[in-house]
């Protein structure tokens, strides 16, 4: 049976980031993003964050590009086509190269509105097994490394049990001695966000004294020809966040040795068919896989902790609590982490309900579009 689309609400919504997060590439504190709403003929509605920022910093794509694409491309096929299951929505959206955040935003709603039609959470439709999930928490560059102790410290009582941090050059090896020092059996891990380049080695080498559990994309953004290089001289495992665009980069990087683990961003990857095509692959070849974040707001975290209960997901994610982002979150209940564990919701589709009057409250512009 179809999947009998009748209208496509794009929320666009504006939100502040309670502190805001500095990486090697800027600082993000207000947070532009879209909610897509997928209802059918019976009034069952499918959500999907995007997850662009409003500066192509991370990846190439923004806000605007986001809403260009959905708007002019992504909407019009769907209302040319129809479609009988979610993992046909990549395949109907390959004639538009890349823009995979734009791409996730529309399928990842469409796979949440799947998964109500069949009355089963969106983990089961994506052939999840775990009833609860390990989680850690990324924490931005701090003013000083007495603020960072100070933060890692207020996390590890909230009950997180692994942290990252932000690394660039002049902000890496001596801030990581020290955390280590205070911190000597906490699994840590470092993400670069692509700051260092191949003349780094001797530099990066420093890492492994440091027992870190990985280096997050310490290299070029498109790059895994170097990683494999640095891979080779690092003792310290190799995580490709930003190079990993497609399950066609994934097994590249994977047959190169470009990395050990990935990180698994839906939103990067062009949706949720792409991200368990990867994980899959993982699983077979003996590579980690967690799952990254984009400082999402409940909906996007929902499709998150679906995905992580595929069991390739062996590794703690980013997927931390609401109120670590948020003083008000857009979903009932909101995310809640107890000792670094999220209990999986059972409820159909992502398992929460937006909440319309704080979905409101944050709406700076409504588009719907009729099928
Ligand atoms: O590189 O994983 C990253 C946030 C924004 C952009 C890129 C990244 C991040 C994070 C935070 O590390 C993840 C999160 O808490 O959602
Ligand atoms: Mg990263």
């Amino acid at each position: 049976m179809t999947i009998p689309i009748k209208q496509i609400t794009l929320h666009k919504l504006n939100m502040r980031l309670k502190n805001p997060f500095r990486t090697s590439f800027g600082t993000l504190q207000d947070k532009e993003f879209f909610i897509i709403e997928v209802m059918d003929d019976d009034g069952n509605r499918g959500f999907g964050e995007s997850v662009a920022f409003t500066s192509p910093w991370y990846t190439e794509e923004t806000v605007k590009t986001n809403q260009h694409m959905i708007e002019d491309f992504l909407i019009p096929i769907l209302q040319k086509n129809a479609i009988y299951h979610p993992d046909e929505v990549s395949e109907l959206f390959s004639s538009i190269r890349k823009n995979n955040m734009a791409k996730s935003t529309v399928e990842g709603a469409i796979w949440d509105l799947y998964a109500k039609r069949k009355n089963i959470p969106l983990a089961q439709a994506l052939g999840g097994t775990k009833s609860e999930i390990d989680v850690g928490i990324s924490i931005g560059i701090q003013p000083t490394t007495k603020d960072l102790l100070r933060t890692i410290d207020r996390r590890l009582k909230e009950g997180y049990k692994r942290i990252k941090l932000k690394i660039k050059p002049g902000h890496d090896i001596d801030v990581l001695r020290e955390v280590r020092a205070h911190f000597p059996n906490l699994p840590i891990m470092a993400d670069a966000n692509s700051a260092y380049t191949l003349e780094d080695v001797e530099h990066l080498k420093q890492l492994d004294e440091l027992d870190l559990m990985m280096i997050e994309q310490p290299l070029g953004h498109d790059d895994i020809v170097d990683h494999a290089k640095l891979q080779a001289e690092l003792k310290t495992p190799i995580c490709l966040d930003e190079s990993i665009n497609s399950f066609a980069d994934a097994r590249k990087a994977v047959q190169l040795s470009s990395c050990k683990v990935i990180n698994l961003k839906i939103g990067r990857v062009g949706g949720l068919t792409e991200a368990k095509l990867i994980h899959d692959y993982c699983l077979n070849h003996e590579v980690a896989v967690w799952c990254g974040g984009m400082l999402e707001a409940g909906v996007g975290r929902a499709h998150n902790i679906a995905l992580t209960t595929l069991a390739g997901f062996t590794l703690p994610g980013d997927t931390a609590g609401s109120s670590n982002y948020w003083e008000q979150d857009i979903i009932q209940p909101e995310v809640t982490v107890e000792n670094g564990i999220i209990k999986v919701p059972h409820a159909p589709g992502i398992g929460y309900e937006v909440d319309e009057a704080i979905l409101n409250k944050f709406t700076v512009d409504v588009k719907t579009f009729h099928f």
